[in-house]
């Protein structure tokens, strides 16, 4: 087996694959009943079993993108970078907002992690590589494709959930959020994008919609022919952040 940084492939990787697959399909959305999760395992296995983890490609994970596919309804697709905590929070608890997460894809794969070994077993559950050590590893290419798809299926308004307390800027091109979903939202289809800048609770606010990495992201989009609108602090997601630091003070009433 190679030797790798990044934690090795989950335990029992099929049990939980299957096991999201049929509560996702069954339990939350039965609408989508005619989903064969035996098969959506099977191509996700297929697509990185016995295979070098630093070789993946998106022709890899076609069968597999092909079966767990479903519609998403317009106005209703929600994309964030550097928020993933208090964003899929809102989700839950709003139903009229979906990330990739909340799609099949999106929650069979969160934080699970998969790769193989060309060595029998052909899973290397020791260890599996970082971003850092090769590009083309099989959850890079799964998370980069993944959304891809996510952002090409958006329609009407899009929101955006962004955190304002990086220092490095809430908007960075290097994201999967700047490098591939904001170009592969259609202008034929998405009319507007609207920014929800988030600071952390009790975390530093190193950018407002005013700043700098927003006015690129910005100028971006609406060279790409999008309406843009930008809100500090977008007060229902703040709720809930406020929920997990009650006595702070930007979570007093009368601020
Ligand atoms: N998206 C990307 N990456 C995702 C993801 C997701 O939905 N879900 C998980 N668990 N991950 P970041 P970003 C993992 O830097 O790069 C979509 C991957 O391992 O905070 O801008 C989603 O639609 C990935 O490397 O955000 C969202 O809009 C990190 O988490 C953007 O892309 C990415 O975390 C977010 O990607």
């Amino acid at each position: 087996m190679m030797k790798w940084k990044d934690r090795g492939t989950t335990k029992n990787l099929q049990e939980v694959i299957l096991g999201r697959c049929y509560s996702y399909v069954m339990a939350r959305y039965p609408e989508l009943g005619d989903k064969d999760c035996l098969k959506i395992w099977e191509s996700l296995k297929h697509a990185f079993i016995y295979k070098n983890p630093c070789n993946i490609t998106s022709e890899d994970y076609e069968p597999l993108m092909e079966l767990a596919t479903h519609p998403i309804p317009c106005n209703k697709s929600l994309l964030w970078s550097k928020t993933s905590d208090v964003v899929h929070r809102y989700t839950k608890s709003n139903q009229n907002f979906l990330t990739l997460e909340d799609t099949l894809l999106g929650y069979m794969a969160d934080r699970v992690s998969w790769c193989g070994d060309p060595s029998d077993p052909g899973i290397n559950y020791e260890s599996c590589p970082k971003r850092s050590e090769c590009e083309s590893n099989p959850s890079s290419v799964f998370w980069k494709m993944a959304s891809k798809l996510f952002a090409e299926a958006a329609c009407g308004v899009v929101q955006v959930m962004l955190n304002g307390s990086v220092e490095a800027g809430a908007f960075r091109s290097s994201s999967i959020f700047g490098s591939i979903e904001i170009f592969n939202l259609n202008p034929d289809k998405v009319s507007e994008v609207h920014i929800w800048l988030m600071h952390d609770i009790g975390g530093p606010q190193s950018e407002s919609c005013s700043g700098h990495s927003i006015k690129r992201l910005k100028s971006i989009l609406e060279e790409r022919n999008f309406k843009i609108t930008c809100v500090d602090n977008y007060r229902p997601v703040q709720l809930l952040q406020c929920v997990h630091n009650p006595d702070h003070t930007d979570c007093r009433l009368c601020t």
